[in-house]
């Protein structure tokens, strides 16, 4: 039996704008075209703060300050838990390494990907947490 693993997200806000990062997934078919927080698979021996900040690296070449985490924890399968981290740019400018688009919306534009269903199905627990969040 292999350990569990953690997929961690980043949940991007810019508090000058207080609005959100949004990419567009590439792949796999399923959620090719749907938007989601950013991130990936935590290595072995990792962090789940260092592996948010080395994707983000290679995801959409910036660097990023890690926080705390967002309330829900999302099983994707029965070896694989999804989390989000609250995350600030502290330099860089995010260009899309990895996804299709990057946008970044404010609570509209989060209510908007939501109510659309353009979401990724398993981000989808955050909205109402970003929401208050973005809004606050
Ligand atoms: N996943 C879901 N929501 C997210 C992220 C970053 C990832 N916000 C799922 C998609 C894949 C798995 O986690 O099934 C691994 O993610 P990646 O390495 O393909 O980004
Ligand atoms: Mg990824």
């Amino acid at each position: 039996m292999t350990d569990a693993r953690l997929v961690v997200a980043g949940a991007v806000v810019d508090p000058a704008t207080r609005r959100l990062l949004l990419a567009q997934r590439r792949y796999p078919p399923e959620v090719a075209g749907l938007w989601e927080l950013p991130g990936g698979k935590v290595e072995a021996g990792e962090s789940p703060e260092a592996a948010l900040r080395r994707e983000l690296r290679e995801e959409l070449d910036v660097e990023v300050r890690v926080g705390s985490a967002l309330a829900e924890r999302v099983a994707l399968r029965d070896d694989l838990t999804l989390i989000a981290l609250r995350a600030q740019i502290v330099a860089g400018t995010p260009r899309p390494a990895d996804h299709e688009a990057l946008r970044w919306v404010d609570t509209v534009g989060l209510g908007e990907f939501a109510r659309d269903g353009l979401l990724v199905p398993a981000d989808a627990v955050w909205v109402p947490e970003l929401l208050t969040e973005l809004g606050g």
